[in-house]
């Protein structure tokens, strides 16, 4: 599957192409000398938790059914589904637990290079920690909100604040299942220490726990790290750019900006505007500094700045195949040490910048955050530097761009759903009420080269809005969707349904909504609980028509987003199963018996289209469980055979 492009954009596909003739070895190739991959491994039956192992259970009941310890294929299974839990929330809960630091620095530290920019969402999130801000300095509250964000992540007693933004019903019933989140820091050890020979070997148990795990890092650590970021940088508006590798240029340095967190990238974004930095580049024969961004570095410099998106994931060694990028800046989370490699056959520099990570053969150029403008402007210097040493030849960026709209937040939204600006979700509400809107989906996630490059994306999509369904996407599908033309308004015309397409005409909005970067898919907890608010719906996120899917995911965190979804009540269909199908009992949990205890639960369908109709059936039951009016326009969709 892997070498198979008839979805990709054609401009991947013309990297690739070169890769090929050029014999450099991208992510394809390695997934190719991969297979067969380990059906063990792949079934969840592998187990190396201790030096008696690793112990592998057989599948077909023939061969050994337990471990040397004696744990079975349902504990191992589930053992290995925990730890991608744990993997995954530590991931994006360090990086929210950084943002609260930055935050700390910039209410405290005299001379700092950042400030605080959205004072309204300070306010709101000091609410939440019940801190006191009327009359008070702006400063004091911040200092007060980045303390009180940081007690979340090592708490020793009590539940965490931020999950309170869920509905009271949601919360009551987190408490009855005692999943309800205590501390992000604790929750994740614990996984580690249930996990360790000899301790829980009782499937569900352990998946309550990867619930509760992953639910202090979408309702915790991540909302913090969306929150905060708001505060910091700026809450998003929406915003115009355009997508995919066409955004280099040809006559500028070209600076590529990976990973995951803001707080260099954002900086690297206003310092590239400094007058002294653009005269080098002239001196240099260059006509500017072009910045691009891969991955949600990417998405959270476009919904500020307007920055373009050079690439998803899977992209990432593909602008490097462009010979035109001077400098490829990285910090944490998704960046393949395979870049270095590609980095080595053009005049690219690869430089890493945290602490936790590093690669072997690339520069690394520490960011400290009481020095950011200096070290943004070294690194912009490194890339100006670089530019003569491009070689002409070399340079091959294909023209492909598509335009896009991003950077809508739970706040903006669904105000503009309504036809007119509103401060409320009545609009959302009563769409869906009325049967112009069927529901909404989020669809986020991965690129994965174990399937069709790009096709679970764009065919989910598409069926989903075709059926009059709002989507909502972030991470590296939004990406995807962009590159796509999925996030320009005229989309509604191309592609939605009559009802989806009547609300976008009034409003200008693409059918297909940008909400941010992967730790943002807090923005969409955070829209289900303002839809439950409103009223008219339910009193619970899991009463709502919505659903959600990741169709190519990849990553721990993606797990832990998975579960946090289920958790919170929503139903959330993934491409590949989840690593455990080795255990048919885990399996039956996951996909149905869940459901009972938290009102979510995981499906896999590796079919994009199929797996639309799925989500949109499960809306549809949802809809008739709140006897909404039926669907005001023909369907598309054939909701039974
Ligand atoms: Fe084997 Fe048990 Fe050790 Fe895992 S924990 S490696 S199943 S002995
Ligand atoms: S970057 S976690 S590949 S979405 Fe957030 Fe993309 Fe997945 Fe990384």
């Amino acid at each position: 599957m892997a070498k198979n492009l008839t979805y990709a954009d054609k401009a991947s596909r013309e990297m690739v192409k070169r890769a090929a003739a050029e014999n450099i070895e991208i992510i394809l190739d390695r997934y190719e000398s991969m297979q067969p991959q380990c059906g063990f491994g792949s079934l969840g039956l592998c187990c190396r938790n201790c030096s008696m192992g690793p112990c592998r259970i057989d599948p077909l009941g023939e061969g050994p059914q337990a471990g040397v310890c004696g744990a079975n294929a349902d504990t191992i299974a589930a053992r290995n589904i925990a730890r991608m839990v744990a993997g995954g929330a530590a991931a994006h809960s360090d990086h929210g637990r950084d943002i609260a630091h930055t935050l700390l620095m910039a209410a405290e530290a005299p001379n700092c290079d950042y400030e605080i920019k959205d004072e309204e969402k300070l306010k709101a999130v000091a609410r939440v920690y019940g801190l006191e801000t009327a009359g008070r300095d702006i400063k004091a509250v911040a200092a007060d909100v980045a303390r009180a964000a940081l007690a979340e992540f090592g708490n020793y007693e009590g539940e965490m604040k931020m999950p309170s933004c869920a509905p009271e019903a949601r919360q009551q019933l987190w408490r009855e299942q005692n999943i309800y989140p205590r501390a992000v820091d604790r929750e994740i050890v614990e996984i580690m220490h249930r996990t360790h020979i000899g301790v829980d070997a009782d499937y569900k148990n352990i998946m309550r726990h990867s619930m509760r795990a992953a639910l202090s890092d979408g309702w915790g650590g991540s909302m913090i790290a969306t929150e905060l970021s708001d505060i910091l940088f700026r809450s998003p508006v929406p915003i115009r750019s355009r997508a995919n590798l066409g955004v280099l240029e040809k006559d500028h340095v070209n600076v590529i900006v990976h990973g995951h967190e803001p707080t260099l990238s954002d900086v690297i974004a206003v310092v590239s505007r400094d007058p002294a930095l653009l005269d080098r580049a002239k001196e240099k024969g260059a006509k500017g500094i072009n910045i691009a961004g891969i991955c949600c570095t990417a998405n959270e410099i476009l919904m500020r700045h307007g920055i373009p998106l050079a690439g998803s994931v899977l992209q990432q060694e593909l602008a490097l195949m462009t010979g035109a990028v001077e400098l490829m800046v990285v910090d944490v989370q998704c960046i393949y040490p395979g870049l270095s490699e590609v980095a080595k056959c053009f005049h690219t520099r690869l430089v890493t910048t945290s602490p936790k990570a590093k690669i072997p053969g690339a520069m690394h150029l520490e960011f400290h955050e009481d020095k950011a403008k200096a070290i943004a402007t070294q690194i912009l210097d490194l890339a100006i530097e670089n530019f003569s040493k491009r070689k002409t030849s070399r340079i091959h960026i294909p023209r492909d761009t598509e335009r896009l709209v991003a950077g809508f937040t739970s706040e903006s939204v669904f105000r503009w759903l309504g036809g007119k600006y509103r401060s409320t979700y009545r609009p959302l509400n009563d769409a869906v009420i009325a049967g112009r809107l069927r529901g909404a989906a989020g669809v986020i996630g991965c690129s994965n080269p174990n399937v069709e490059y790009e096709k679970g994306h764009i065919e989910m999509v598409k069926e989903l809005i075709r059926n009059d369904t709002v989507v909502v996407t972030t991470g590296c599908n939004a990406i995807t969707c962009a590159k796509h033309g999925l996030l320009r308004p005229e989309a509604a015309f191309e592609y939605a349904g009559e009802g989806l397409r009547e609300i976008c005409r009034a409003v200008g909005i693409p059918p297909v909504l940008h909400l941010g970067s992967c730790v943002d898919n807090s923005r969409i907890l955070m829209t289900l609980a303002n839809v439950v608010a409103e009223g008219g719906l339910g009193d619970d996120i899991s009463q709502l028509p919505v659903a959600g899917a990741a169709p190519e995911w990849m990553s721990e965190k993606a797990v832990s987003i998975g579960m946090y979804f289920v958790a919170s009540g929503v139903y959330t269909i993934i491409g590949h199963p989840l690593p455990m199908m080795g255990s048919r009992n885990l399996h039956r949990y996951l996909t149905d018996e869940i459901e009972q205890e938290v009102g979510g639960k995981w499906d896999w369908e590796l079919d994009p289209v199929e797996a639309a109709h799925k989500m949109l059936r499960h809306i549809d039951k949802k809809r008739k469980a709140l006897k909404l009016k039926p669907m005001m326009y023909k369907q598309a969709f054939e909701p039974e055979a």
